[in-house]
């Protein structure tokens, strides 16, 4: 029926005529008021920083009331609720999706522009929340939006650092850290809740005693208090379902810390000492999928995990007094990764502690609390802590550990392999070694009810690589759920142009249902459908041209294939592979310049770890590459290199929606789901990709013709990798030997010889750990069929439209439900008005 009364033109601006005049009144007033009363300004002499600031005002005063029904809805019917603790939670902006969910997007845009104001660039004003470094992060954030939107009930616990991740500038082509305080003129989203504060001891010594019955028992003495601050963040829901709660925990010191100096008569001592609580929660580890180890992290995890656990006990209290026999049925903690494991211990400390359980009443309801999400195989990831830091910060902890341990040794290890200590040392929390560690994945798959995996293949590798032994011990711990991504986000908020199409062709609930997307798949083949279709991915092209001249003042043509690799740095996800490719295609184009290639744009965006030193390199080469092409004009334009700076949460809404091509070239194996991919999709680009990750279920459902697949697959990698030499690659293909070379002289760099050398040095000196060499021309031919499909306008955007229109499962709604039916048991709950 929809078909019918579509017309080749594509739809004007007509969400403008829907919007009530009577609504665009009542906002408009409602903002002024603010701008007034609130912000203390007027419309004659408001910054736009101010205009942002009332317009969030007017959106919290929607936000305010459903949060009290929601919270009074759960207290009522004492509700099962899910607890998700997690070190990251990368919101970005708010204030687009809060009105998106709201419904009150057009309303909004309207009432701002009777004062003038265009609704996009005042929400420029308002800083990312970038509490995250990358898809982990991401992860947190788009279930929380899930969670509110499916009326799940939960708290999404978290560090309120006061600098997120940092702000990346390129100085000469190099990457420089910026801070990102991303507060400094205050979050008007974020409240203060002084009268659920918490202290968490520290440090010092355990005390043995001995019970009147002979019985031993430990006594903490703590060293030091520290005091958490919890800041609440609403998460509205789409359509305002229900309104959940992110509270993040901010450190504060004590009276109490370091009470001894205070006693001592050093005031002012003692107020220099107050820096040292205030650090916990002053920056977030600019790691992603890579430990830095040091015992500052350490503090911030036990810091957040025992703030949300005592937040979590005294809820629970409030309900169920003294009596724990209800707690597991009552409380599902979810451990977002490792980093949040230590919260394992600290139940048990609180339980048998404070509130006085045997040990046996302690583990019964911790071991049926927690479920454990693992996000990577990268050894270097998996965090295993020294036992000395341990000892030295929380030494009651590690005795719990030690226990923990002991009994899982001698009772179901012992009970499977009797006798057998090379299980023993392999299956135990701790390793042995010059330095003993404590290994937290194990003590996270020990305790847990459910481990999942977070796409098929990754959670395979899980149970058969990475825990083979724990899976013989328990086959049914461990499971899969696929990651997702929010379509409110992803699609509904950054692509309008698109929101638009689905409204007409698959009605207005496909935010609700991804799945009602797949309408679109039937008008594939239709003229006017795909030049609707590929209008809109050209509108978007020509926005991120214009944010690409602004931020990297190079040209770029709309009409050019805009191929896209955004994530963040790392060798697995090969960024040195896409660079070997341009180098090769521009060789090619400047040995025949005339060739009929499709121009192309190539655009990265990627922040390094500030120690990683090769990925720091890499993003130099891509800019020193990049440089030379963009400024060479033998090649008429037919190709660019831009790097965008700084990419964040914001860019990826601007970037994604403009790609054709979206570049997912992991290492087989190695990337355990990707959730851009899944974006990139949803919006219309093709996946240029390895059989790694989620791409292999996106192809599954988008169908192998409708992307370029290539390369090793994981039981390819696995069977090369221990025989694997990249010099016979190198040797092998006179192309792929002259790009390698090329890194070495100073023909991108000049007056600097050597400058890329260590690219090709960790290619053929190292060994090239990632296989690079070796899927190099599968790559490369990838790129050709793509070109070649490019010049086809009707099969690439027929191609486009099934990949969006076949994304329904990567909602973050379906991983979402996945949880609460298989992990959590949990149900949702409508709100009461
Ligand atoms: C991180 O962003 C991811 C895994 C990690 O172990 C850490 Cl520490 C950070 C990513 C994975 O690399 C990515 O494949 C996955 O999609 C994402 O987590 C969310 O599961």
């Amino acid at each position: 029926a929809a078909a019918k009364t579509t017309t080749s033109a594509p739809k004007a601006v007509k969400a403008t005529s829907t919007v009530d005049k009577a609504q665009v009144k009542a906002f408009k007033e409602q903002v002024e008021k603010h701008l007034r009363t609130t912000i203390g300004t007027s419309p004659e002499k408001a910054s736009k920083l101010a205009w942002w600031q009332a317009l969030v005002a007017t959106v919290n005063e929607d936000i305010f009331g459903r949060l009290t029904d929601t919270q009074q809805t759960h207290a009522k019917n004492d509700t099962r609720a899910v607890h998700y603790l997690s070190a990251e939670f990368l919101m970005g902006r708010l204030t687009i999706n809060n009105l998106t969910n709201l419904e009150k997007f057009d309303v909004a845009r309207e009432a701002l522009k009777e004062f003038g104001l265009d609704i996009n660039d005042i929400c420029e004003e308002e800083p990312d929340m970038a509490l995250g470094n990358g898809g982990l992060g991401r992860l947190a954030a788009c279930f929380m939006d899930s969670l509110a939107t499916c009326n799940y009930p939960c708290v999404g616990y978290g560090i309120h650092y006061e600098n997120g991740l940092f702000r990346q500038e390129i100085r000469a082509g190099k990457q420089v850290e910026r801070p990102d305080s991303w507060r400094e003129y205050g979050c008007p989203w974020e409240v203060c809740r002084p009268e659920s504060v918490q202290n968490i001891p520290l440090g010092g010594y355990v005390e043995k005693q001995t019970a009147p019955d002979g019985s031993q028992c430990s006594v903490w003495h703590p060293s030091s208090m520290i005091k958490g601050v919890p800041w609440d963040i609403p998460v509205v829901g789409y359509r305002g379902s229900s309104v959940a709660i992110l509270r993040l925990w901010e450190s504060r010191s004590t009276e109490q810390f370091n009470w001894d100096v205070f006693n001592a008569g050093g005031y002012v001592d003692a107020q220099t000492e107050k820096s040292l609580a205030e650090t916990i929660s002053k920056v977030l580890y600019p790691n992603d999928s890579t430990e830095a180890g040091k015992e500052l992290r350490l503090t911030q995890q036990y810091f957040f995990c025992a703030c949300s656990l005592r937040d979590i006990l005294r809820r629970y209290k409030r309900s169920h007094h003294n009596d724990f026999s209800e707690f597991a049925s009552k409380i599902a903690i979810q451990l977002n990764d490792t980093h949040p494991t230590i919260a394992i211990p600290e139940l048990m400390r609180l339980l048998i502690d404070e509130e006085g359980l045997s040990y046996e009443q302690a583990w019964d309801i911790t071991s049926k609390s927690f479920n454990y999400t693992n996000h990577t195989l990268l050894p270097e990831a998996l965090e295993k802590w020294p036992v000395y830091i341990f000892e030295k910060l929380l030494p009651r902890h590690l005795e719990l550990i030690y226990e923990i341990n002991f009994r899982f040794l001698n009772g179901p290890v012992e009970a499977k392999w009797p006798g057998n200590n090379e299980m023993k040392s392999k299956l135990s929390i701790i390793e042995e070694g010059e330095v003993r560690k404590v290994r937290m994945a194990n003590l996270c798959v020990i305790t847990s009810e459910h481990v999942n995996g977070v796409a098929k293949i990754h959670s395979k590798l899980v149970k058969e690589d990475l825990f083979p032994d724990y899976a013989q011990l328990w086959p049914n711990k461990f499971c899969n759920v696929t990651n997702g991504v929010t379509p409110r986000r992803w699609i509904l908020s950054c692509n309008r142009g698109l929101a638009e199409l689905y409204n007409d062709v698959a009605g207005k609930d496909w935010p609700l249902d991804l799945d009602k997307c797949e309408a679109l798949k039937k008008y594939a083949d239709k003229k006017e459908y795909q030049d609707r279709f590929m209008k809109i991915k050209h509108d978007n092209k020509v926005a991120l041209a214009k944010t690409i001249k602004e931020l990297c003042g190079v040209e770029v043509d709309p009409n050019a294939l805009f191929d896209v690799q955004v994530k963040r740095l790392h060798e697995y996800k090969r960024q040195h592979l896409n660079l070997l490719y341009i180098m090769s295609l521009y060789k090619s184009l400047l040995e025949d310049p005339d060739q009929d290639i499709v121009p192309q744009v190539f655009i990265f965006g990627a922040k390094a770890a500030p120690a990683y030193t090769l990925a720091k390199d890499i993003i130099f080469a891509i800019n020193a590459v990049g440089e030379k092409i963009n400024n060479d004009l033998r090649i008429k334009g037919k190709l660019k290199v831009v790097f965008i700076p700084n990419y964040r949460v914001s860019l990826a809404e601007k970037i994604i929606p403009a790609a054709d091509i979206s570049e997912q070239i992991s290492t087989a194996g190695y990337e355990a789901s990707g959730t851009s991919n899944m974006k990139f999709s949803m919006n219309g680009a093709l996946t240029l990709g390895t059989m790694d990750g989620a791409n292999i279920e996106i192809v599954e459902q988008a169908g192998i013709e409708n992307n370029f697949i290539f390369g090793l697959s994981v039981e390819e990698v696995q069977k090369l990798k221990p025989r694997y030499n990249p010099w016979d690659y190198y040797n092998a293909d006179h192309d792929l030997k002259a790009v390698v070379d090329w890194l070495d002289s100073d023909f991108f760099t000049p007056g600097q010889p050597g400058a890329l050398s260590s690219i090709k040095s960790s290619l053929l000196n190292n060994g090239d750990p990632f296989l690079v060499l070796a899927d190099f021309a599968s790559y490369k031919a990838a790129h050709q069929r793509a070109q070649k499909m490019f010049k086809d306008k009707a099969k690439w955007a027929k191609a486009a439209m099934i990949n969006s229109a076949t994304m329904g499962i990567f909602s973050s709604d379906r991983s979402i439900k996945d949880y609460a039916t298989n992990i959590w048991t949990l149900k949702s709950q409508l709100i009461k008005k």
